[in-house]
């Protein structure tokens, strides 16, 4: 099906169009108008910047690599200019970062506001995208750029009765601008992933009651946040230069200083010793940043899983709510996202929380009053949906693209993403992702991830003009390498043994197929340089006619 530009109403014409105005939508605008002279416009459903970082506004949101790190790098006065006020930053001062991004580069003015992107259409003939908007506007552009973001499409199971609770029902991924509050509240809340982590230790303060519905425990640990001490600051400001390039030179774009080879090689008491600094450094420490074959070997994963779990048995007074939230051997460490987390456990030990393990008593049914398990019902005032993502594909299927001949991405993707470096999908010319799946992505400092394709991205478009080329697209066989490629490295770790969002399995139906990319920042950046240096190798370009 190919759709004629004289058939359709077009109310303007741009160079690019860009969905989404979070960290990657604002650093693909700037290059595309301010370094490229081009005319791009944003496209944004809320009334704000910040993606993620405006709807995940629930209480205890923040980052969790430090906050010099969560940050843009391509502008040095930025970073200067800049200051965090807590060494891992909370949702309300990235958000805050981002709209002065924003004022900064005067990129408001290019985007639209509270504008959903219904659909993009590839016409074949003038080689352009046709754009329509959920406001009734049209624009035709060379190149589309969904933003998205990876973890932007809300997850909500239909459990029987959904929609029946007559009480107020939050889902923390577009949690209310206006604030909760849960004072004298009996809360109920579904999931324990890294959202819920951050959440249930604040709710649990400003509640009355709260009630936590566990299918799978997770091994958090502790994020070990505190306020930025102002002469770590100016030391980082001092040398940001070489914080980055550490950065550039890490697998997951945080440098961490302890990282040994190899769990296997020390003895016990070495390797406690490891773990104990890791612990004591928070964050993602002990997960990628303590022994280098925890997601590798078995082994080493069981002796990071049982010191994990002897330290939660340690936060828990009571054994047996400890044993419910201590992972099963069945469950390596860290092959779900490691979850990182202030106060979580000890929240177990507070006389307003109950857990309630919905593996063995699965919900039954939402009802007006609140929810009925198969061992027994809960009554509450406000539900709380922290039950994740339909990642990187969710976002994208919302839209309703159509590449060459018509072709839904729906349809491409049907059996999981193809793309070629999880930046562009072939028979969709001229569309690029950010972030996208089978790049480094959410296993990547996502900020640098976002700037290295964006200067991808852009870098790709200057070589297009330059040459008089009017259209790119992945070659299939080179998706098929680069998609072997990122299977083979998936399945030498331990993480496609996970129900995990990574592999699409938390969303019934969906294809598993494991999205991130697994070589390492470093190695994946030295890939797509490559790839540009050959003159876009392993994808085709189109002269103009
Ligand atoms: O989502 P999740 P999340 N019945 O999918 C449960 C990023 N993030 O929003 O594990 C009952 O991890 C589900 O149970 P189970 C980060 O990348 C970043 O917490 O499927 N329960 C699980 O407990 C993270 O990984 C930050 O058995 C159901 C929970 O809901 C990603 O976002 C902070 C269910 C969902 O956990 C997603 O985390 C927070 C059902 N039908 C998050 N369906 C930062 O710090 C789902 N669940 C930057």
């Amino acid at each position: 099906m190919t759709q004629t530009l004289s058939g359709t109403q077009t109310t303007s014409v741009a160079d690019a169009v860009v969905v989404g105005a979070g960290f990657a939508g604002l650093y693909m605008l700037h290059l595309l108008r301010d370094k490229l002279k081009l005319k791009a416009r944003v496209f944004e459903s809320a009334d704000g910047v910040g993606g993620t970082w405006y709807w995940n506004r629930y209480p205890g949101a923040r980052c969790d690599i430090p906050s010099h790190h969560y940050s843009f790098s391509f502008s040095e006065e930025l970073q200067q200019e800049w200051t965090w006020s807590e060494k891992y930053a909370a949702q309300p001062e990235i958000l805050e970062y981002l709209e002065f991004v924003a004022r900064k580069f005067d990129l408001n003015k290019d985007i639209s506001f509270g504008t959903r992107v219904s659909s993009a259409h590839f016409n074949e003939a003038e080689q352009r995208w046709i754009i329509t908007t959920d406001r009734g506007e049209t624009v035709v552009a060379r190149y589309f750029i969904p933003a998205v973001g990876t973890l932007s499409d809300a997850n909500i199971p239909k459990f029987k009765g959904h929609g029946s609770f007559q009480g107020q029902v939050l889902f923390t991924g577009k949690w209310p601008k206006e604030g909760v509050n849960f004072a004298g509240k009996r809360v109920g809340i579904i999931g324990t992933g890294a959202t819920a982590m951050q959440a249930i230790p604040v709710i649990a303060e400003q509640a009355a009651h709260l009630t936590v519905f566990q299918r799978t425990p997770n091994y958090g640990t502790p994020l070990r946040n505190e306020p930025m001490d102002p002469a770590v600051d100016r030391e980082v400001k001092a040398n940001y230069r070489t914080l980055r390039q550490q950065a550039w030179e890490s697998f997951a774009g945080v440098p961490f200083e302890r990282l040994k080879p190899s769990a296997l090689a020390d003895s016990p008491e070495e390797r406690r010793k490891q773990y104990e600094a890791c612990w004591e450094d928070g964050g993602f420490s002990l997960w990628i940043g303590c022994y280098g074959d925890t997601l590798f070997d078995h082994t080493a994963n069981r002796y990071a899983a049982d010191f994990v779990r002897e330290k939660i048995r340690a936060r828990v007074q009571d054994p047996a709510v400890a044993a419910l939230l201590c992972p099963p051997e069945s469950q390596a460490y860290g092959t779900k996202r490691q979850p990182c987390e202030t106060h979580y456990f000890e929240t177990f030990n507070r006389d307003n929380v109950r857990l309630v393990d919905i593996r063995t008593h699965p919900i039954d049914e939402i009802l007006p009053t609140g929810l009925r398990t198969t061992g027994g019902e809960y009554t509450f005032d406000i539900l709380i949906y922290a039950t994740g993502f339909d990642a990187f594909t969710g976002a994208m299927f919302k839209m309703d693209i159509r590449g060459a001949g018509g072709r839904t991405l729906q349809d491409y993707w049907s059996a999981g993403p193809r793309t070629l470096y999880g930046l562009g999908a072939h028979g969709f010319p001229n569309m690029f992702f950010i972030t996208g799946p089978q790049s480094p992505s959410v296993l990547f400092n996502m900020p640098l991830g976002i700037e290295m394709h964006c200067e991808w991205i852009a870098d790709c478009i200057t070589h297009m003009n330059a040459h008089g080329y009017t259209a790119i697209s992945a070659n299939t066989e080179d998706e098929d390498r680069w998609i072997r490629h990122t299977k083979e490295l998936a399945d030498a770790t331990l993480l496609p043994e996970a129900t995990s969002w990574y592999l699409g399995a938390n969303i019934p139906g969906k294809p598993r197929v494991f999205m991130v990319y697994l070589g390492g920042g470093k190695h994946y950046k030295e890939v797509i340089s490559r790839c540009a240096a050959e003159g876009y190798a392993g994808f085709t370009l189109t002269p103009s006619s």
